[in-house]
């Protein structure tokens, strides 16, 4: 069923996941239609991501950048307390932009820790390694290509520091609430008595200001949506017409939720070769692809607790849009 990746530089496609192949037979024969937005990061995806943590819309990348260097001093003094070493481990690290302000500052500092970055993209984190290994060449690095919870077990069973876990950028806001209370949870299962969580979660603001970040004028959440297809194209040897289907989006400020939507702008059949089936459009008809939820400060404060943890303190940018919280084991 394979079909080999067109772009050699998408080291992460030699095959075809098979949790996509799994996703895409029910997800797309279910109704309403739905896809999970797990599978939008494929290289191409990743690249489209950057480009809309640069948009002038989407505040949440520099409301986050914004808390970790206003608060960096601080947050040493959590993590190393008693100058005590510790493993920094930051799940979904991504390019590590944000993270470089606090592996600068703990090194300037000459703080005592290892960073261990995880993640399931082999592109971003080469990246990643690269660079900090350049910028920091005697820095304790760590990588792991793998699966959240696979390397968390086992760091803790290579090292006995104090774990804090990096998990920012509001990707929490991709899961159900009770997926999201699941997430931390079992976070919570993998960590000692005392290690730390450092959790950037996006805030309930303005409905304005949380719709215009996923619509944002230049088309790139667009991009980012239909790439999907994109992707479903090359992988499965599909056959979407990306200029037969829209980007729609809404946010309720009731739910806190921001969902994201591929539209059939027409009756059509789609055909997924790799699954041998077809796949009918009515006009108008959806595929939802996204959620990305925001929260109340009480929210946050009742996910901690149902998932155990104790909330130490939280930061949050000068616009009061995006929040950093500390939680304890
Ligand atoms: C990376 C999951 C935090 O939900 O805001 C950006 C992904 N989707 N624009 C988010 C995303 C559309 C982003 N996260």
């Amino acid at each position: 069923v394979a079909s080999l990746p067109h772009d050699a530089a998408d080291t992460d496609t030699l095959a075809v996941d098979p949790a996509l192949v799994e996703e895409v037979r029910t997800g797309l024969q279910q109704q309403p239609k739905r896809l999970s937005s797990r599978f939008f990061y494929d290289a191409e995806g990743s690249r489209i991501f950057q480009a809309i943590m640069h948009a002038p819309e989407y505040y949440l990348t520099r409301s986050e950048y914004e808390i970790l260097d206003t608060y960096k001093a601080e947050l040493l003094e959590l993590f190393a307390v008693g100058d005590r070493s510790f493993d920094l481990v930051e799940l979904g690290a991504g390019d590590g932009l944000k993270t470089k302000i606090l592996l600068s500052h703990f090194a300037d500092e000459q703080a005592d820790f290892a960073y261990a970055p995880v993640d399931i993209s082999a592109d971003a984190l080469d990246g990643l390694v690269a660079d900090v290994r350049s910028q920091w060449p005697n820095l304790r690095l760590n990588p792991r290509h793998d699966d959240y919870f696979n390397a968390l077990e086992q760091l803790s069973e290579e090292s006995d520091s104090r774990r804090v876990v990096l998990f920012l950028g509001s990707n929490i806001g991709n899961f159900a609430p009770d997926e999201a209370v699941d997430f931390y949870r079992q976070l919570h299962d993998r960590l000692h008595p005392g290690d730390l969580v450092l959790t950037g979660i996006d805030l309930q603001k303005h409905p304005a200001i949380i719709h215009a970040a996923y619509n944002d004028r230049q088309g790139l959440t667009r991009a980012f949506n239909l790439n999907l297809l994109r992707r479903l194209n090359r992988d499965l040897d599909a056959n979407f017409d990306l200029a037969a289907f829209d980007h729609y989006e809404t946010y309720s400020p009731e739910t806190g939720e921001a969902r994201s939507y591929l539209v059939s702008q027409k009756a059509q059949t789609v055909r997924i070769g790799a699954l041998d089936i077809d796949v009918p459009f009515a006009w108008g008809e959806i595929i939802h692809t996204e959620i990305s939820r925001k929260f109340t400060p009480a929210q946050i404060e009742q996910l901690a607790q149902q998932a155990g943890f104790r909330v130490v303190t939280s930061f949050t940018d000068c616009k009061g849009y995006f929040t950093d919280v500390v939680f304890e084991k």
